[in-house]
C-alpha cells in the first residue's frame, strides 16, 4: 500500500471502531496497483464526493431523483447534507466517530443523510427496511451505535428495540414535518459545514451482512474504500459517463445499492433515480417514465421483469448489472430476447464493499461471473491455500484495495487468510482467467459421493419453458447420503404433476451429467428470499433436514 495513506492521525474523538479493528495481521493485504488509487492519508469521502464535485462546477448537474419528479443538483444535495451535519453536530451532540444508524427505503432524504454523517466524521451504520426491533438492538448492541436518523415511517420497530439499546440516546426521524424532524431543524441551519478532517483509514461504514444464519457480521469500510470502489468498477468494467441516470433495486443499505446507486453515479458527475418501493412492476414502470441508462438489480428481479418487458418501454437503458448471486445463462438470453441488452454479472460482497469480478457488456460468457477487475487480484484456492491449476475447483479468494475487516469478531480468520479474502464461494476459473460460478461452499450438494452445485442443477432446470423460478438443494437420503432435490415455481399455464417431474429430470440429464438430476421435485408458489433478493437455499436445506428427522421418528 502506498505509504502516504498508512498511519495518518486519526480524524476520530471517538475511537471506538479503531479500538475494534481485528489485529494487523488478520488484514487481508491491500493492493493499490492502478494509478488513480493512490490516494492522499486524509480524505473524507463525502469531500471527495460532494465538495470536490462543487469545486469541479459541477453544481448545477442533477445529482439525484425521486419517482414523484424531485430533482436535486449537486450543490442542492451537498447543501442538504451540510445542514444535516449541523443537526447531527449542534443539536445532537455528535462527535467524529460515533456510530450512526441510518434507517430508511431508497430516498433523496435518505442521500443527504447518508453524506451528512461522512461529512460529520459519523460512521454510517445503514440497516435494511425491513429489520425487525431483534434484528436493529444486535447491530446497535454490536457497533455500540450512539445516534439514529430514521425514516419516520419505520420508527415502529426502532421504538421497540429501544428498551435494550441503552447506547443509542440520539434519535432523530427524517420525511417527516414535525417540528423537531430532520427536515424542520436543518432549515434552520447553515447551509456551510465544514467536514471532518478524517484520516483515509478512518472507518466510514459498517455494514452489515445481508445475513444468512447466525449472529450478524459488520465490516468496517475507511473513507478510502469507499472512493476506490467507485474507482474501480465503475470506470473498468461499467464505462458509464457523467450524462448516465442510474437506477435499480438494491437498497442503500446494502452495498451493491450504496456503490451503485449512490457512489458510482456521484464519482463521475451523473445522476441517479432513487426509488423507495423497487419491485419488478414498479422498477418497470419507473424505467419507462424516467428513461435511465444504468440499471443494478438481481438476477430474480431480472426475470421477474423480463416475463413483463412487452408492456413496458425500456428502450433508454444502455447497460444493465446482475449481481448479489449467479446469473444464470437462461436469465442472460432472457434478457437479452427482451431488451436486447447483454447484462454485465458482477460478483461483490459486503466485505469485499463492492464487485471485484465482471465483464464489460461487450465481452460476455454465459455461465461466467467474469474475471478479476483492473485494481483486484483473483484466485482459485485448495483446502490450503494453495492456487489451484484452471478448470479444477475451489475456493474463491481475491485481493484488491478493499477488503474484509470485520468488527471485532473471531470469524475475521475464516474470511482473511494469508492476506487473501475468501468470500466462501466454489469456483473455477479458465485458461483465460474466466471465473466460474459453482456454489457457495455450504451449498454444495455431496450425494453418492459427488459434488454437485446446486445452482449448476437450478440453471439448467431454468432452460425449462414451464421454470419460473427454482432452487435446488441437499435432502437428506439413506442410500445416497443427500439427493438433489428441486424446488420449482411454475410458469403461469403450466400443471405441477408427476408428468411434468419427469420431464424436467429428463429434461436436465440432457443438459448436464445425468447424475446431477434432481430425483426429487417439489412445486412451491414462492422461495425464501433475503430482503436483498438473495435466495436462502439453508432454510429449504433445513426444512428437508427436519423432514428427514420426523420420518426417522415416525
Ligand atoms: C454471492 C454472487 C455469484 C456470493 C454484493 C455486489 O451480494 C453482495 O454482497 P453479500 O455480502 O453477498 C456476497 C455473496 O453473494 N454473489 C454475489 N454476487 C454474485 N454469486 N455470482 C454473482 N454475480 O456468494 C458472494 O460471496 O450480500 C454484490 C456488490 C456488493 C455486494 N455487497
Amino acid at each position: 500500500m502506498p505509504s502516504s495513506t498508512r498511519g495518518a492521525a486519526t480524524g476520530h474523538v471517538d475511537t471506538f471502531a479503531n479500538d475494534h479493528l481485528p489485529p494487523r495481521a488478520q488484514w487481508p493485504e491491500f493492493l493499490f496497483e492502478l494509478p488513480e488509487l493512490e490516494y492522499p492519508p486524509r480524505m473524507n469521502c463525502a469531500t471527495a464526493l460532494l465538495d470536490d464535485a462543487l469545486a469541479r462546477g459541477w453544481g448545477p448537474r442533477t445529482a439525484i431523483l425521486a419517482l414523484d419528479g424531485t430533482r436535486w443538483t449537486y450543490a442542492e444535495l451537498n447543501q442538504r447534507a451540510n445542514r444535516i451535519a449541523h443537526v447531527l453536530v449542534d443539536d445532537m451532540g455528535l462527535v467524529p466517530g460515533n456510530r450512526v444508524l441510518l434507517r430508511g427505503p431508497n430516498s433523496l432524504a435518505m442521500a443527504a443523510c447518508w453524506f451528512a454523517i461522512m461529512k460529520a466524521g459519523g460512521i454510517a451504520v445503514a440497516t435494511m427496511p425491513l429489520l425487525r426491533a431483534k434484528e436493529l438492538t444486535d447491530v446497535v448492541t454490536k457497533a455500540r451505535v450512539t445516534h439514529a436518523l430514521c425514516d419516520a415511517r419505520l420508527v415502529e420497530e426502532l421504538d421497540l428495540a429501544r428498551p435494550g439499546c441503552p447506547t443509542l440516546a440520539q434519535v432523530a426521524l427524517f420525511q417527516t414535518d414535525a417540528s423537531d424532524g430532520v427536515e424542520a431543524r436543518s432549515r434552520a441551519k447553515p447551509a456551510a459545514f465544514a467536514n471532518c478532517d478524517t484520516a483515509a483509514e478512518d472507518t466510514a461504514l459498517i455494514a452489515f451482512t445481508s445475513g444468512t444464519t447466525g449472529q450478524p457480521k459488520g465490516t468496517m469500510h475507511f473513507h478510502r474504500d469507499v472512493i476506490a470502489a467507485a474507482d474501480c468498477f465503475p470506470k473498468s468494467t461499467l464505462h458509464a459517463s457523467p450524462d448516465d441516470l442510474f437506477t435499480g433495486s438494491p437498497p442503500l443499505a446494502f452495498t451493491f445499492g450504496l456503490g451503485g446507486l449512490l457512489l458510482f453515479p456521484l464519482r463521475i458527475g451523473a445522476s441517479t433515480l432513487l426509488i423507495e418501493r423497487p419491485a419488478p412492476e414498479a422498477l418497470l414502470d419507473a424505467i419507462a417514465k424516467h428513461r435511465p441508462t444504468v440499471l443494478f438489480t438481481a438476477p430474480t428481479s431480472y426475470r421477474a421483469m423480463a416475463q413483463q418487458v412487452a408492456k413496458h418501454d425500456l428502450s433508454s437503458l444502455r447497460k444493465c448489472v446482475s449481481a448479489g448471486e449467479a446469473l444464470p445463462a437462461a436469465t442472460r438470453q432472457l434478457w437479452k430476447d427482451a431488451t436486447g441488452i447483454e447484462i454485465i454479472d458482477g460478483i461483490g460482497s459486503t466485505e469485499m464493499l463492492h464487485i471485484f469480478i465482471s465483464h464489460p457488456d461487450s465481452e460476455a460468457r454465459p455461465g461466467a461471473t467474469g474475471k478479476a477487475i483492473p485494481g483486484y487480484r483473483a484466485s482459485v484456492m485448495d483446502e490450503v491455500g494453495r492456487p489451484l491449476p484452471p478448470g479444477r475447483s475451489g475456493r474463491l479468494a481475491v485481493k484488491g484495495p478493499t477488503g474484509c475487516r470485520y468488527l471485532d469478531d473471531p470469524r475475521q480468520a475464516n474470511y482473511v487468510q494469508d492476506g487473501w479474502n475468501y468470500t466462501g464461494d466454489a469456483y473455477r476459473m479458465d485458461e483465460d482467467g474466466w471465473f466460474f460460478y459453482e456454489a457457495r461452499t455450504d451449498d454444495m450438494i455431496v450425494t453418492a459421493g459427488y459434488n454437485v452445485a446446486g445452482p449448476e442443477v437450478e440453471g439448467a432446470l431454468m432452460m425449462h419453458a414451464a421454470v419460473s423460478e427454482c432452487a435446488c438443494v441437499a435432502a437428506p437420503d439413506e442410500e445416497r447420503g443427500s439427493i438433489v432435490k428441486a424446488f420449482v415455481v411454475l410458469k403461469p399455464g403450466h400443471a405441477a404433476g408427476e408428468a411434468l417431474t419427469r420431464e424436467l429430470q429428463e429434461f436436465v440429464k440432457q443438459a448436464i451429467a445425468p447424475y446431477k438430476y434432481p430425483r426429487a421435485v417439489e412445486y412451491v408458489d414462492s422461495l425464501p428470499r433475503t430482503e436483498t433478493g438473495k435466495l436462502q437455499r439453508f432454510r429449504l436445506r433445513q426444512m428437508e433436514e427436519q423432514r428427514a428427522r420426523e420420518r426417522g421418528a415416525a
